[in-house]
């Protein structure tokens, strides 16, 4: 009962992921995922280099496996550091589940629910576009759906799918997936303007709310964008509009104190954390209830083990979950999020984005989406995803760093 071999894959299907591969001596395989979206040489690098330290180590002893990881990489912490140990992490989970014969939630605690509620990207660069995107999700039974809106005058706006017949290949086309790989050596610049966006994207909410009424479930990510002092503006401009959540409202990961500004000013929910990946990160949002939902990935914050941690911290909180999903975060790091949401009591609601049909021929999925919820098959053990090394082959990795957003005099700002 060890360790036999720990290999890393990088692959590019649509945009690229980083795979972990673990077996164990008796040919049992876990999977993990280690992409950081536009780093994920670097992830795959630390990989390798912790690789060794695998072989030989009894694969049931999760905790102490981490424990190694993390309290032995002395350097603690930080995204690249994280998300490999989650990747590792998560593929030991795998294999647990899959010698018990089990999902892996069975091993959680078991299935708190029947489904997971799922948000979809919509998107418009005017209003026929963005209620044709509402439309096609809701055709699709979606309950709940992300609107970002393009800011007139400015060129390209974060979460706004470019053209709404952009096709991802194989024919089938993602109108309104905004965000592929922008593949290229150097990051795309784009342009931010926080007046104009604060002053159209209420318009934008309560148009959507007088077209489609109370019941939809209406989401908007910020990106970081606002200042403390603007996000508790917008945010209590836009109460009217009873948005699900509000993410990202203000970079909260420079200082979690920005939020209490936010706070005193408005009841619209907040959701954070896509970017941080530990408790250390968490433990004053969560102590003072700055925010009401967990953003990260599981892939991010150092897997299965140290997610469910926080997420249990933050149940004696009131505090939900609405894990990280979008296309950058591969299906193997998806399956994750959905384990993990099946099984806490705290679950809020899962994003979820149209993967391309090439990385769906590298991943094997056995999840369904009906009716605005995901399900997981109870007869598949372990994660339920595969992995097709000879099809992931043909994808080699391509350069696509992150896009970089500077201010209309030029001043660098965050993306
Ligand atoms: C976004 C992400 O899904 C989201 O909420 O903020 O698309 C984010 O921009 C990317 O994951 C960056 O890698
Ligand atoms: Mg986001």
């Amino acid at each position: 009962m060890a360790i036999a071999k720990a290999e890393v894959f990088v692959t590019s299907p649509g945009r690229n992921f980083v795979v972990l591969r673990i077996t164990t001596d008796d040919g049992i395989v876990g999977l993990g995922d280690a992409t950081l979206n536009g780093k994920e040489l670097v992830t795959a690098e630390y990989l390798k280099s912790i690789a060794p330290f695998l072989i030989g180590k009894n694969e049931d002893n999760i905790e102490d496996i981490w424990q190694y990881l993390y309290k032995g990489a002395y350097w603690r912490r930080g995204p690249v550091t994280m998300a490999s140990i989650s990747a590792v992490d998560v593929a030991l989970w795998d294999i647990k589940a899959k010698k018990a014969g089990v999902p892996l939630y069975d091993l959680l605690g078991g299935a708190s629910r029947r489904g997971l509620l799922v948000y979809a990207h919509a998107s418009g660069v005017d209003y026929p576009s963005l209620y044709d995107s509402i439309d096609g999700y809701l055709d699709k039974g979606f309950k709940a759906v992300r609107v970002q809106f393009a800011l007139p005058g400015i060129p390209s706006t974060y979460g706004v799918a470019a053209s709404a017949n952009a096709k991802t290949g194989k024919g089938e086309s993602s109108r309104y997936d905004f965000e592929p790989a922008r593949r290229s050596q150097v990051p795309v610049e784009e342009v931010w303007d926080a007046q104009t966006y604060m002053t159209t994207l209420p318009k934008v909410f309560e148009n959507v709310r007088n077209k489609y009424g109370d019941q939809l479930l209406l989401l908007h990510d910020a990106h970081h964008r606002m200042s403390p002092n603007q996000a508790a503006a917008f945010a209590k401009r836009i109460e009217p509009y009873n948005l699900f959540w509000l993410e990202d409202c203000t970079p909260a990961e420079e200082n979690p104190n920005y939020l209490r500004v936010v706070r005193e000013h408005t009841t619209t929910p907040l959701a954070i954390g896509e970017t941080i990946n530990s408790y250390t990160d968490y433990l004053q949002l969560i102590r003072e209830n700055l925010i009401d939902y967990v953003r990260s990935a599981v892939t991010h914050t150092g897997g299965i083990t140290h997610m469910k941690k926080i997420m249990s911290y933050a149940e004696f909180y009131g505090i939900k979950s609405g894990f990280h999903g979008p296309t950058d975060i591969s299906p193997v790091g998806q399956a994750a999020n959905f384990q993990l949401d099946m099984a806490i009591p705290n679950f809020g609601i899962q994003e979820v984005m149209q993967y391309t049909p090439q990385t769906l021929d590298v991943f094997h999925t056995s999840f369904t989406l009906e009716d605005g919820y995901v399900h997981l098959d109870a007869k598949k053990p372990g994660l339920g995803v595969d992995f097709d090394e000879k099809e992931a082959a043909k994808y080699p990795y391509q350069p696509a760093p992150l896009p970089v957003d500077r201010l209309l005099d030029g001043t660098m700002h965050e993306w």
